[in-house]
């Protein structure tokens, strides 16, 4: 019951990540150049965030996974931020290690008392949003949360969508599909993925996940009848027709917030499971953090 707990609250961990947003947090201002890192979840997040942190003219933001950062002592970086709830995944702890010192701040958004947190320079906590599920699901979204909130974002409105996915239906087409492929643009690229992740991880699911017009160069190939393409975001132009004449149900919800939606897909997800007989709580091969 962990997961449902957690990502039932949602809501309330936005707000609380927006107050602290508000009174203020130690990540890079205006004119430095950013990468963002993390692994699975979090460094979906971090892929939102750098689209959010460009867009708002705050200065070049790269999202690279810990495993894959491209942080060579060419590349100037003014600050490195690490995204981590556990604060103990190896390949955030290796990256953090080797530019600790070659990069003038680096940061970190997780729990504190980690040895992520012992590398860092600054720590940005999140206790209000900290989970007991292996399954993330409140943890990032009130990362990327405080991060829009630190962008200047008002997040009034997808809380308020936030509130209203939680009692939105779950339709049993969703529950009863072969597969799934979530789409996003800009911000919400990230979002599709981990849209996909969340269904494979807490229900076992086939998923994809592709920037929306990158969708057409080959991926749509598999859209049929008794699959699902499901956009968070802006739709772009013929998509939604591309899509239909496929024969998949396509799902857009455009008046809702991304991160909203999303927690719609994380309750499909824990619906599918319920439906398999599986235990989100108890996800196949996946551990809480993972070291090597
Ligand atoms: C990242 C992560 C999760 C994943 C799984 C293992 O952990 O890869 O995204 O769902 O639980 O850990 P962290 O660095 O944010 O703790």
């Amino acid at each position: 019951a962990h997961m449902e707990r957690e990502l039932t609250s949602q809501p309330e961990t936005w707000r609380s990540a927006a107050e602290l947003a508000a009174a203020g947090v130690p990540l890079p201002g205006a004119g430095r150049r950013v990468a963002v890192v993390g692994c699975g979840t979090s460094w979906f997040m971090a892929q939102s965030y750098a689209a959010l942190r460009e867009k708002a003219g705050l200065g070049v933001t790269d999202a690279f996974a810990a495993s894959e950062a491209l942080l060579g002592a060419d590349r100037e970086y003014d600050a490195v931020v690490a995204i981590t709830r556990s604060g103990t995944t190896t390949e955030v702890l290796r990256l953090l290690r080797a530019v600790r010192g070659r990069v003038p701040t680096v940061t970190v958004l997780g729990a504190p008392g980690t040895p992520a947190a012992e590398i860092s320079d600054d720590t940005v906590q999140l206790p209000f949003a900290d989970e007991l599920s292996v399954v993330q699901t409140r943890f990032a979204t009130s990362a990327l949360a405080l991060l829009r909130a630190h962008l200047g974002e008002d997040l009034s409105a997808a809380v308020r969508d936030a509130e209203e996915a939680l009692t939105a239906p779950v339709r049993q087409e969703w529950v009863d599909a072969e597969q799934f492929t979530f789409l996003g643009t800009g911000w919400t690229v990230g979002l599709a993925h981990e849209a996909a992740l969340k269904m494979r991880e807490a229900s076992q699911s086939w998923t994809e996940s592709y920037p929306a017009m990158e969708y057409r160069h080959g991926p749509i190939a598999i859209a049929a009848p008794g699959r699902v393409t499901w956009l968070l975001g802006a739709s772009p132009d013929g998509l939604e027709a591309e899509v239909m004449r496929t024969g998949a149900r396509f799902v857009h919800h455009g008046q809702r917030d991304p991160l909203a939606e999303l927690v719609l897909v994380q309750r499909v997800a824990l619906e599918r499971a319920r439906a398999r007989g599986l235990d989100p709580d108890a996800p196949r091969s996946l551990t809480r953090s993972v070291m090597l």
